[in-house]
């Protein structure tokens, strides 16, 4: 009797057991870090942190991810966070309240995020990074953005040829801590290595602002190396537009006396190029909305993507700038 008493309360607990498993929303991983997907609502509902409005790439991305979740009839949440590590990882907290079916977040800086990251795969919830990446690779489902590393290899390149590898040069870097301010500067540096001509005298965060980089140049060119200076890199292009107004402001012809190269390729660059005062813009495509929600359309169905969807890019110099313009899309 008290056996098939134990037994029963056994078998309940056992039962017990099983029915919450099956309610809890899946958090062990498959093999690529990728929770298995929740039952989606309808319509799809997704929260996006954005970093901010620093730039007109910032600006171009943010226009693309709402527009096309706009022609989806995607429930889109989006979170503005200025800049700040922290508000970012507010707003991923209140996502896991909100109980969106996917996360998508483009992180402000590499490190800080796995206490965040284990939180919302405690909650079931699938990551996906666009533009750009944290540390924790087995804390998000995939990353969606380019290769910062061959962006700053093909702006060391450019400027290898431009100036026949005999350059001094001023660097304007982006955020601190930022994915695409580490790797611009790290391939810039790999191909720099293979030039003893071509030297950094000066390196700097203009935080990937058109003002933080007028401000940080102007320094440049005050500083009693300011004089030497004969080329630019800058890690996006409106530090670089920044910088020009400075050197012109100094009395220098930017794009002749100072060869100014930047990444990113957005309109006013190619303004700037059409009017020559700047070199080359190596392209970082901000429009990743379609391929953005292609992909998360295949998360919540179950299907395998990879763990990084690159994009593709192109090299553009002043050259062709005044045709180039005429099929710009940001
Ligand atoms: O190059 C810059 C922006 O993360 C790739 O951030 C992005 C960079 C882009 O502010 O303009």
């Amino acid at each position: 009797m008290q056996r098939t008493s134990r037994l029963v309360a056994c078998l309940g607990a056992i039962a017990l057991a099983a029915v919450l498993v099956a309610c809890k929303k899946p958090t062990s991983p498959d093999a690529h870090g990728t929770p298995a997907p929740a039952s989606p609502k309808s319509p799809l509902k997704v929260g996006f942190s954005q970093i901010g409005a620093e730039s007109d790439w910032r600006k171009a991305n943010s226009e693309s991810i709402r527009s096309e979740a706009a022609a989806r009839g995607v429930n889109l949440v989006f979170s503005d966070a200025q800049q700040k590590q922290e508000n970012q990882i507010k707003a991923l907290r209140t996502f896991i309240v909100q109980d969106v079916d996917v996360i998508v977040f483009a992180p402000v800086v590499k490190t800080g995020w796995e206490p965040v990251l284990r939180e919302i795969r405690d909650a079931g919830i699938p990551v996906i990074l666009t533009d750009r990446r944290v540390e924790n690779e087995d804390l998000y489902t995939t990353f969606i953005g380019a290769d910062f590393v061959e962006e700053g290899r093909r702006a060391a390149r450019f400027l290898a040829d431009a100036t026949s590898g005999n350059a001094v040069i001023a660097e304007l870097e982006g955020t601190p801590g930022a994915d695409p301010a580490i790797d611009r500067k790290k391939g810039f540096a790999e191909v720099l290595a293979q030039h003893p001509g071509m030297k950094i005298i000066k390196s700097q965060s203009g935080e990937f602002t058109r003002a933080k980089g007028r401000e940080v140049m102007e320094t440049f060119l005050k500083s009693p190396e300011g004089p030497s200076i004969t080329a630019l890199y800058a890690h996006n292009d409106d530090m670089a537009l920044g910088a020009i107004q400075a050197i012109e402001e100094a009395g220098r012809r930017p794009g002749e006396d100072i060869i100014i190269v930047s990444v990113d390729g957005v309109r006013a660059a190619f303004e700037a190029m059409v009017e020559g005062k700047l070199n080359c813009t190596v392209e970082c495509n901000p429009l990743l909305g379609p391929i953005l929600f292609d992909t998360i359309e295949k998360i919540v169905a179950g299907q395998q993507v990879p763990k990084w969807i690159a994009t593709e890019e192109g090299v553009f110099t002043r050259q062709t700038a005044a045709e180039d313009i005429k099929t710009r899309k940001y």
